[in-house]
């Protein structure tokens, strides 16, 4: 017997224990376990078969690791259908998550009981792939097409009151679930409960799939996965049998299989879980992290302390002066107004926040005890520096002294105070209580555990923490500028903002870049603009004013209500704004530019060059440890399909010598832009791929 699943014989009952640590993935040695245990028990003459997880979880899923890899018998299909022909009675007891195969085993067993703590789902859309194992044919059988077809597309994890409620789940037992599944068994052998086979039963009542197809594969901004599950779903129906709704739930599966999608999907599962784990903060204690004070309640401030106060801290706000006090409180108030609304917290909990865990200061004395400080004032190197020697003078020893800054120099900032040691960026993304991603930005001299204590704070934050190195923009707003100006010549040379917005919404993109601006303000770009020009720009750099004038005719974008685009109030995004295309046709005649064409597929191919080939750069200057914490941080910060897995995950999946190649043909034209990255080139050279470096790394 395998050691991944134990056998014990309890009376007629035998029991079958999963021990695959952490999650009870079903790996070959838990298949081989569970199949091995089910023909003993039937040739030992046991009269029922209860199946149960030690450790957190019942089975979480097939083992994601074994995807892509040559198939080993017994596959997870073929066991359910083994698990379910048994002429014993099969009983599953499920706690933690049963999840994905782990639900399908569930399902192919003859009744299923839970601990009321229990949640249920079938994720596979999540990585790109479907409920293989007969989830789609059974899952509607049990609870109905509407309901199976709800879980399936949307991946949602569904307690144990709910999953009772639906058919998914038979009892719901506090207790042991060993305990309570070998009573459950005892009970139903008493009774003389029948045999129950999912698979027997009748086929569900079909809905209308072709509408649902369409709404699943809209809302999926061109996710294959949870559409093609659809289909799926629509066999159980339609099919002759139960075993024809099978085998075209296995062509289906495959399809996706085999997919981009799902290579992407899954590197971004284990690269979310990767991203946070720094080989040089092993054993490094964070430092305590009871109180924290954000400095500057405006909209970014005022999003840092709600997460923080959603996340169980003690925040201290200082402001200016009364009267901004009271308007960064009213922020707050209403983000956790948001938070209520959504049953994210109770009326009690919002009382206890806004009155208790939050302070509200006008004096920097208020900040001398706490333990960090994360600066979120106005972003100029001048009024930093104000804040961190003031900060310097008042906070305690230890305490750690961090900025939000989205592109200053946060060594120069550390620079000016009498401990470097303490200072280090934490650039949130806004809205801060709601954006995922965190820029954990190490300075020259930042102690590791000050680096620890970020990465603590981001995961009590519930953040997708990514360490960054010190330079304009860190990882995210520096590959940003460069795949923005991108598109910016682009529209020099012929594009509209508004083809390329529609041109990268096509791609997967939340958002189009221009539309983009129009939400974060264009006065950010603007101010931008203008230091990188006081700065002085190289003159090979080709620059564009038309975006300049539509911020010097007072236009903002959403704020103002025009932009790139035309926002009507009640209206839900804009319309584009004729003025727009003026501004660009008279910039292109006064400087000789004739348009030219671009098709939505070159728009894109240039685009993610430029994206690509300055993500190489962060990378290969060590500003990015790895090409995942690239990956992670356009995922989570800057809207990039999740299903395309990252820029360089892409870029490994197209092929980076061809991307290369186009980089030297757009270089061409422009080859200040266009220099390719030297880590490209050496990748190139040596044959190696983005995904041999995290590995390498790992
Ligand atoms: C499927 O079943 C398809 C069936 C059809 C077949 C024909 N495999 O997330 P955590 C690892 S598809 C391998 O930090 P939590 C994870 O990488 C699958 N490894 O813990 C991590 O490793 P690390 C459908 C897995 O408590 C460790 O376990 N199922 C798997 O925050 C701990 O994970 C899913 O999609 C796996 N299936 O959350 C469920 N799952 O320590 C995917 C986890 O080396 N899993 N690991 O970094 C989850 O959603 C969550 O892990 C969780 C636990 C809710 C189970």
């Amino acid at each position: 017997m395998s050691e991944a699943i134990r056998y014990e014989r309890v009376g007629d009952i035998a029991v079958l224990a999963a021990d695959n640590p952490p999650v009870n993935a079903l790996g070959l040695a838990v298949r081989q376990g569970l199949q091995a245990g089910i023909e003993r028990a039937e040739s030992e003459g046991a009269k029922a078969v209860l199946i149960y997880g030690t450790g957190r979880t019942y089975f979480a899923g097939a083992d994601i690791r074994e995807f892509g890899k040559p198939p080993q018998e017994p596959g997870l299909p073929d066991l359910c259908n083994r698990i379910e022909s048994s002429p014993l009675i099969v009983v599953s007891a499920l706690h933690g998550t049963a999840l994905g195969g782990g639900l399908e085993v569930a399902l192919s067993s003859h009744y299923r009981i839970a601990v009321p703590s229990a949640k249920v789902g079938l994720p596979e859309v999540h990585l790109g792939i479907l409920p293989g194992a007969g989830g789609t044919q059974r899952l509607p059988r049990v609870a109905g097409v509407e309901a199976a077809l709800d879980m399936i597309t949307t991946g949602r994890h569904v307690g144990a009151g709910e999953a009772l409620k639906l058919g998914v789940l038979d009892r719901v037992v506090d207790g042991d679930p060993r305990d309570i599944g070998l009573a459950y068994v005892q009970e139903l052998l008493d009774s003389g409960a029948p045999r129950r086979a999912v698979g027997e039963l009748p086929a569900p009542a079909p809905v209308d799939f072709d509408s649902v197809y369409d709404a699943v594969l809209k809302k999926g901004r061109g996710q294959q996965s949870p559409a093609t599950a659809v289909r799926s779903v629509q066999a159980a129906c339609e099919a002759a049998t139960f075993q024809d709704g099978i085998i075209r739930e296995r062509e289906l599966f495959m399809d996706l299989m085999n997919s981009d999608q799902r290579l992407g999907l899954i590197h971004a599962f284990f690269s979310e879980r990767a991203v946070s784990k720094l080989p040089e903060l092993k054993g490094v204690e964070p430092r305590p992290l009871a109180s924290i004070s954000v400095i500057g309640g405006g909209t970014m401030g005022a999003g840092i302390a709600t997460a923080a106060l959603l996340a169980g801290l003690n925040v201290t706000l200082l402001e200016m002066n009364d009267a901004a006090a009271a308007a960064a409180k009213g922020r707050i108030e209403g983000n956790l107004q948001g938070a209520l609304k959504r049953g994210k917290i109770s009326q009690a909990q919002f009382d206890t926040l806004t009155n208790q865990s939050l302070t509200m200061a006008t004096d920097y004395a208020a900040l001398s005890d706490v333990d960090l400080v994360v600066e979120a004032v106005f972003e100029d190197m001048g009024v930093k520096k104000q804040v961190f020697t003031k900060l310097d003078e008042v906070c305690k020893p230890g305490a750690i002294l961090a900025s939000n800054t989205s592109y200053l120099d946060v060594d120069e900032i550390a620079a000016c105070t009498s401990r470097p040691q303490d200072v280090i960026g934490l650039h949130f993304f806004s809205p801060a209580h709601v954006m995922k991603l965190l820029e954990v930005v190490v300075a020259e001299k930042t102690a590791l555990d000050v680096v620890a204590t970020g990465f603590a704070l981001g995961k009590l934050l519930k953040k997708i923490s990514v360490r960054a190195g010190v330079c304009d923009g860190f990882i995210g707003n520096r590959i940003l500028a460069t795949y923005r100006t991108a598109a910016d010549h682009m529209v020099l040379d012929g594009a509209s903002p508004f083809q390329i917005d529609k041109a990268l919404t096509g791609f997967g993109f939340a958002m189009g870049p221009y539309a983009v601006s129009d939400l974060a303000g264009l006065d950010i770009g603007w101010a931008v603009r203008k230091r990188k020009r006081a700065e002085g720009m190289d003159p090979r750099a080709r620059d564009s004013s038309y975006a300049d004038k539509l911020c010097e005719g007072g236009n903002f974008g959403q704020k103002t209500g025009k932009g790139y685009y035309v926002y009507e109030a009640g209206k839900r995004g804009g319309t584009p704004n004729p003025e727009v295309m003026q501004l660009i046709e008279a910039e292109r005649a006064a400087k000789g530019i004739t348009p030219r064409d671009f098709s939505d597929e070159e728009i894109v191919r240039k685009y993610m060059a430029a994206m690509v080939n300055e993500a190489a750069k962060v990378v290969g200057e060590g500003i990015a440890r790895r090409p995942l914490d690239v990956d992670m941080t356009l995922l989570f910060g800057y809207g990039f399909p999740r299903y395309r897995g990252g820029p360089l995950k892409w870029a490994d999946i197209v092929g980076l010598s061809d991307l290369l190649d186009d980089i030297k043909t757009y270089a061409q034209d422009d080859a200040y832009f266009w220099q390719p990255a030297p880590l490209l080139e050496q990748l190139v050279a040596d044959g190696r791929s983005f995904d041999d470096l995290n590995k390498e790394t790992a």
